[in-house]
């Protein structure tokens, strides 16, 4: 039986490399042919004990696949000022030798070694194809956003360099665009903050322009929830594969004071608020949802968190005792009905009959799993590629409600409590036709991963041509 082995190279983020172990671990369980080597980037402003944490808990599992799935962790270099594309650079050649190291001590096995398939690049890492050309393999992106991601960034680097078009102009713009993976005209206020900083968008044009160099780009999205994006997307061939979630687990490692609060509340009561691995607010904005959730008097589960001090790139941490931040008397006046947590057992939440509503950043992670749950959102993106997704699920897909799509972490507004209270409202209503479709599509996105469904399709194909390439 011929084999064949995958390394992945992801961002080390939390919300890129969870998704990328669970690709693994689909590919895994589908094919025994096939073995995966992820190789861990080391940076320091993410969060690299929880990252530790994870990759130790997943070997300590005795999986039946755990013997064709590996980590390795490539030694810390990283430029003194964070730079995206010299960070990347600096990588190259710890991949190169993670890989040469792999390569030999398998030749020097009893068994017969299994061929190289390929790289599995993040949708940040795609400059490693060099890498991977060294090697003379292919190389795929696993894209961790949406379909109407990829495509908004194909699109800009194409004006970009076709029609010398620099998008840092988009900023305060009114102008609205014709990108292609998406029906409506996008505005140019709710650009991902990430394409208005010359840091982001130099790496964010670039990986683009290297998308087009690939065999295939693995997508975490399924047919039936953006068939328009995904079939906009005509070059390189896309494998719509998801939804890719880690719940495999759900609850079981939740802290049970936060289950059982939830045991107690009646059903779709709750409405959770939860921001991302990297998401949170500043004292005055977080008053403004507090004093949002009293007004509106529905009961809430609130994951608030403590930003990282001004001007440092960093995770967010736990408050010790976060009614240093609250309003005064908050806590107490609300104990019959709400309760504020910090790191959320996000899934376990969802999955909850007790939750009624969420109101989320919108990564994408979040967006499926609220997916997966049947959970309606209210859209209130931060950074990244945020905004988009806030626009695609509230007037492409009408899924969402919005709180505020144009705001970012950027651009210094405060959000008021009764814009907030008018969202939460607005999410919670009853038997309204959005939750309605929410939940149709939560079973659009099961039936999606069953054997005979449209993603179970694309990732036999994709294997199939993991396996064809000689
Ligand atoms: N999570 C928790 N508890 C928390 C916060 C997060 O369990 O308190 C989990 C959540 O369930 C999800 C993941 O962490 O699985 C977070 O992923 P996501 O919702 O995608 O947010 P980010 O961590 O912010 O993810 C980054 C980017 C985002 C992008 C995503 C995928 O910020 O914009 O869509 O990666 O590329």
């Amino acid at each position: 039986m011929e084999k064949a082995q995958l390394v992945f190279v992801p961002w080390p983020g939390m919300g890129h490399l969870v998704s990328a172990v669970e690709l693994a671990k689909h590919l895994l369980t589908r094919d025994q042919r096939l073995s995966v080597t992820i190789l861990i980037l080391q940076l320091s402003f993410i969060n690299s004990k929880q990252v530790h944490n994870y990759i130790e808990s997943l070997q300590a599992s005795s999986s039946t696949i755990s013997n064709s799935l590996r980590f390795i962790i490539l030694p810390k270099d990283e430029p003194e000022l964070f730079n995206f594309t010299s960070f990347i650079e600096r990588q190259k050649p710890h991949v190169k030798e993670a890989v040469l190291k792999i390569i030999q001590s398998e030749s020097t096995s009893d068994s017969p070694a299994p061929r190289l398939g390929g790289f599995v690049l993040d949708l940040f890492c795609a400059p490693m194809i060099d890498v991977a050309n060294d090697f003379d393999v292919p190389s795929y992106i696993y894209f961790t956003s949406s379909a109407a991601f990829l495509g908004l960034m194909l699109y800009l680097q194409k004006i970009h360099d076709e029609e010398k078009f620099d998008p840092i102009e988009f900023k305060n713009s009114d102008a609205e665009l014709p990108v292609p993976s998406l029906v409506n005209p996008f505005p140019a206020r709710v650009m991902p903050c990430a394409m208005l900083r010359r840091e982001w968008l130099s790496p964010t044009l670039e990986n683009a322009r290297r998308y087009r160099e690939v065999k295939g780009i693995i997508v975490n999205t399924f047919l039936e929830f953006e068939s328009y994006a995904i079939q906009s997307l005509k070059m390189p061939p896309v494998y719509p594969v998801g939804p890719i979630l880690d719940i495999g687990s759900v609850g079981s490692n939740a802290p049970q004071e936060i289950m059982q609060w939830l045991d107690n509340q009646p059903l779709s009561s709750v409405v959770f608020l939860c921001f991302g691995s990297m998401g949170s607010f500043s004292e005055d904005q977080v008053k403004e949802i507090a004093c949002a959730l009293e007004h509106s008097g529905y009961r809430f589960l609130w994951a608030l968190r403590r930003p990282p001090p001004p001007g440092k790139l960093a995770s967010p941490s736990d408050y010790e005792d976060p009614q240093e931040v609250l309003p005064e008397g908050f806590l107490d006046r609300t104990a019959g009905i709400g309760k504020v947590i910090g790191w959320a057992p996000q899934v376990a939440i969802l999955a909850h009959q007790a939750v009624g509503g969420f109101v989320s950043h919108c990564g994408w992670n979040s967006v499926l799993e609220s997916i997966w749950f049947g959970v309606p959102i209210a859209a209130w993106p931060i950074y990244s590629e945020q905004q988009l997704n806030a626009f695609e699920m509230v007037f492409e897909l009408g899924l969402a409600v919005e709180i505020k799509i144009d705001y970012s972490k950027d651009s210094e507004i405060i959000v008021k409590c009764d814009e907030i209270e008018r969202g939460i409202r607005c999410l919670m209503e009853h038997d309204t036709e959005k939750r309605k479709k929410v939940k149709e599509m939560s079973e659009k996105s099961r039936k999606a991963l069953m054997e005979g469904g449209s993603s179970y399709f694309w990732l036999g194909h994709f294997i199939r041509n993991v396996m064809a390439i000689k």
